[in-house]
């Protein structure tokens, strides 16, 4: 269908930005699949991997790719991931995955961060896809009646624990025209891990299906 066939060409697409001989740094999601499917092709020319998700971890060593700790390589020249939602700034919403946390980590340090997405996932403003939060599970409550007050509407993504071991918190009916405020705003409630807004430290490029880029 149209969403994969635009996620496959967009994953393609940020196959050839990899540098040989270097650690690939890899995201979560439908999107990453095929990108981790590419790299298992090409995986003589790379050094191994750093993975946002036990997930992904699974899929790259199945594909024989290593996987490494971050903690014991050096720079990261490259990041790949999907996301949720991208707006015309290369701002996103991420952790439709959960993975958000780990996400985030590897896209802090990686020198350039490449998101890769099917057309449905740019929109003009952030927020129709609910806003995922990370949060410390005693923390659920008052986080939620935090985000109230932001003007959200939380749901508890019940069932689901992080690789952190924590809980997820959706938030719905958030307008978000200026994410790196409601992302500054949402890191600061004690109990909240990670918010699933990158803006303060955004995509550099983003790659939207066979042929669009910003
Ligand atoms: O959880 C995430 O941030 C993932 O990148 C995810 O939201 C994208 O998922 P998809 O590629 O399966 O749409």
């Amino acid at each position: 269908n149209d969403a994969e066939n635009g996620k496959r060409a967009a994953a393609e697409r940020a196959l050839a930005l990899v540098e040989p001989g270097s650690v690939v740094g890899v995201g979560t999601g439908s999107t990453v699949r095929w990108f981790i499917e590419g790299l298992a092709r090409m995986r003589h020319d790379i050094e191994g991997a750093v993975s946002s998700s036990e997930a992904s971890t699974a899929l790259l060593r199945e594909r024989g790719i290593a996987v490494y700790d971050l903690n014991g390589v050096g720079e990261i020249p490259l990041y790949v991931d999907g996301a949720d939602e991208c707006d015309g700034s290369r701002c996103l919403i991420k952790g439709g995955g959960a993975a958000l946390t780990r996400e985030k980590i590897i896209a802090a340090v990686a020198r350039e961060f490449v998101c890769i997405i099917d057309p449905a996932k740019r929109v003009d403003v952030l927020g129709r896809f609910p806003l995922p939060v990370e949060v410390i599970p005693m923390a659920r409550s008052h986080v939620a009646r935090e985000l109230l007050d932001l003007g959200g509407q939380p749901v508890w993504r019940e069932g689901v624990v992080t690789d952190n071991g924590n809980w997820i918190l959706d938030v719905h009916h958030l307008q978000i025209t200026d994410p790196e405020a409601l992302e500054t705003a949402i890191n600061q409630i004690v109990g909240v891990v990670t918010v699933g807004l990158f803006a303060r430290r955004r995509a550099d490029r983003v790659l939207i299906g066979a042929d669009g880029e910003i």
